[in-house]
């Protein structure tokens, strides 16, 4: 038994290296394997062309029966073409589809045809996108939807309707009309899908200050943590559960560093995933083995969310001085709290991932402040 088991195995391992896989495919293996990574990964702008399906023409037919001379026109309506519909989902977090199908077309309506038989209307195409997607008129930059809430369908082009078929033109004067309509087009543009997620609260620090490790230790969510820069190169967003079954969605987004307006490091167009957010979380490194003490740090943030634009700047704002593991004696956060102003003093909360220590504090905090935002 063991025997032929081995057999079996060594040719089994035969057949594979040798004829199914030789060594020559292997360029072509890595190219499938890096086409396969390349399509999946994320993206949060995608141009697509966008097309509703046409109207099917009206029929021109008359009834011709034994024993029934004359019998009218009995030519039916074309069916309408196919409409498209945006529907939210939660759980997606990219646009990465759209880089491989980037022609949103609706199938047209069918032709009418004879015994007043309407043609097929085309089928709805409804396309699943994450949370947060705005649809764009690429030609002239307007806002034309927006993709809010999960599982509700909103209708981006409506397909166009069929014509008519001959059996509408009958009048006392015209008994057999050849008239029909040929259908009416559906909608074409080209459109710019953009993914802002929807978050209560959006992290922002410098990279390594432990935005991840924050998400990671008060919500569901599983980044990646390192203690290199730019560990985080994609959006995470994570559910905190508070009492009452409510929660808070955090948006966990890569480190910023100087001159990210300017294009240095990623960039800040990141930022765009926390422009919906009700509150701004900074998360500073408050250790004095920090890279750029927090103070230069948080000007660093401010200044840079400054040229960003879009009022991020007017957003609520609370501080998480983080790694407060590492300054025990509070001498790094006192020089902090020395520094920034006193109405601001109030908005810091003395944080550490490892031992947990204020997480309890900072999620009240930011859900009360989420709260207010929302009632105003
Ligand atoms: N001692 C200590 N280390 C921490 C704490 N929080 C995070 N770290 C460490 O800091 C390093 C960076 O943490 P990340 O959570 O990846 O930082 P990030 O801000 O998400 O970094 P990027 O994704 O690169 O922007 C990791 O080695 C973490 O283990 C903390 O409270 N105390
Ligand atoms: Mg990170």
């Amino acid at each position: 038994m063991l025997g032929s088991c081995q057999s079996f195995l060594k040719g089994f391992g035969k057949t594979f290296v040798h004829k199914s896989f030789p060594i020559s495919s292997l360029p072509l293996f890595s190219f499938l394997l890096f086409f396969y990574h390349f399509s999946r990964m994320f993206l949060d702008i995608a141009n697509v062309l966008i097309q509703s399906g046409h109207g099917g023409k009206g029929c021109v037919s008359f009834l011709r029966e034994k024993f029934y001379p004359r019998g009218g026109p009995n030519g039916g309506d074309g069916g309408s073409g196919g409409s498209i519909y945006f529907m939210g989902d939660t759980s997606l977090n990219t646009l990465s589809k759209f880089r491989h199908f980037p022609k949103l077309v609706a199938p047209d309506g069918q032709p009418g045809r004879g015994s007043n038989c309407t043609g097929k209307s085309g089928k709805i195409l409804k396309i699943i996108v994450p949370c947060g997607t705005i649809i764009k008129n690429a030609e002239t930059g307007e806002l034309l939807f927006e993709i809010l809430k999960p599982g509700v369908p909103v209708l981006v082009a409506r397909g166009g309707d069929g014509g008519r078929g001959n059996q509408h033109f009958a009048s006392s004067t015209q008994q057999a009309p050849r008239r029909f309509e040929r259908g009416w087009p559906g909608v074409k543009f080209k459109a710019i899908l953009e993914l802002k997620s929807i978050a209560d609260v959006g992290l922002v620090g410098l990279p390594n200050a432990g935005k991840s490790s924050l998400i990671k230790a008060v919500s569901h969510a599983t980044p990646k943590v390192a203690d290199y820069a730019f560990t985080t190169l994609n959006p995470n967003l994570g559910v905190i559960d508070l009492p009452d079954y409510r929660n808070l969605v955090m948006a966990d987004i890569p480190g910023i560093i100087e001159g990210a307006s300017h294009g240095k490091g990623l960039g800040i167009q990141f930022l765009k995933h926390v422009e919906r957010t009700r509150v701004l979380l900074f998360v500073l490194d408050i250790s004095e083995y920090a890279p750029i003490p927090p103070w230069e740090a948080y000007k660093i943030l401010k200044q840079e969310i400054h040229e960003f634009g879009q009022d991020l700047e007017k957003k609520k704002m609370l501080i998480a001085a983080n790694k407060m593991d590492i300054d025990p004696e509070r001498k790094a956060l006192k020089k902090f709290l020395s520094k920034i102003l006193k109405s601001e003093r109030e908005k810091v909360f003395p944080i550490s991932t490892v031992t947990q220590e204020g997480l309890k504090e900072l999620v009240v905090a930011l859900d009360k402040l989420s709260k207010t935002q929302m009632d105003e």
